[in-house]
């Protein structure tokens, strides 16, 4: 028994699926041109697809998992459930009307007409408003819709915000934050449900990884407690002597986001030589 993954064949997600495949162990043969692969130490076929297919080729069963953008997932409305969060591909799905445009308040998009990729997740944002507007589908280059007339407003995917400024837009309403999702097929059968459980105990296992440093430090012993209590560790922190006597050297984790608060308030509190790595894999 085999389980299909089906990840973008090319485009923003590509090269991070094949990454995260590989940082959970998988290895996978990735020619470019093909529409399928295998992986030679996993019981995992691959797909290359369309991003905008993987949601129906979840639901059809045709793939029995996917990594799809959320964005993709909510717009297609197919039967499928999101396992995991990916940490990656992230981006808002925002309103942006033109720098001119007087814009306040989201009633302010009342009689407009809207040009989008995502006409129902709009809609159902516009109904949430209590707001009438015309949608206009298009399917690309949303973002030049009001230069040529088309549209008063757009709704599309922002990350870094510069396609917006170069086309004289400005966001005016997150309407949905994104990310690269895990998304799976509602009847697996009970060893593909294994199989995906595994993977999925991998992913966790990058993933915290990611968010997580290995600190090592040298404390004299005297501000030992000190040091300690300022470390947020996994159980308690490992202390080792050192070879100079009166001295220790501590080893914890810590969480990427306290980093910097916490290199400080330890140089203040005496540790020395402290070395920040990276963690590859962090099972809890
Ligand atoms: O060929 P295929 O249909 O598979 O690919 P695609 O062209 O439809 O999708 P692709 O590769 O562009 O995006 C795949 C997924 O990446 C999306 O569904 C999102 O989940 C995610 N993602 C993350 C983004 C962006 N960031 C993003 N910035 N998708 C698109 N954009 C576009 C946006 O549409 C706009 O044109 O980038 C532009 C804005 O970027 P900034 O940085 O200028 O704000
Ligand atoms: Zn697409």
């Amino acid at each position: 028994m085999k389980l299909k993954i089906a990840i973008q064949k090319s485009g923003r997600l590509h090269d991070d699926s094949i990454k995260l495949l590989k940082e959970c162990g998988i290895d996978i043969n990735n020619g470019v041109n093909k529409l399928k692969t295998e992986a030679s130490n996993f019981p995992l076929e691959v797909f290359f697809l369309r991003d905008d297919d993987i949601p129906q080729y979840i639901e059809d069963g045709v793939a029995d998992i996917g990594i799809v953008g959320e964005n993709v997932v909510l717009e297609k409305k197919k039967q499928v459930n999101i396992v995991e969060k990916l940490g990656f591909g992230k981006c808002r799905l925002s309103m942006a009307v033109p720098k001119s445009f007087e814009y306040t308040t989201v009633k302010d998009l009342e009689n407009t007409r809207i040009a989008t990729s995502y006409p129902l997740i709009v809609q159902e944002f516009l109904q949430r408003n209590g707001i009438r507007a015309e949608i206009h589908e298009i399917s690309g280059s949303v973002e030049i819709a009001p230069g040529i007339g088309l549209a008063d407003a757009i709704c599309d995917l922002v990350s870094s915000g510069s396609t917006l400024f170069m086309n004289g837009l400005k966001e005016v309403e997150t309407v949905l934050k994104s990310e690269a999702v895990l998304a799976a097929c509602h009847n697996l059968q009970p060893e593909q449900q294994v199989l995906l459980d595994k993977l999925v105990f991998r992913i966790q296992a990058v993933k915290r990884a990611k968010n997580t440093k290995y600190i090592l430090l040298n404390a004299p012993n005297e501000k030992l407690n000190e040091i300690i209590g300022l470390l947020p560790g996994m159980k308690s922190p490992t202390v080792l002597p050192l070879a100079q006597e009166g001295w220790s050297s501590v080893h914890s984790v810590l969480n990427e986001n306290d980093f910097w608060d916490i290199i400080e308030n330890l140089k203040a509190a005496g540790a020395q030589g402290i070395l920040v790595v990276p963690i590859e894999k962090m099972v809890i």
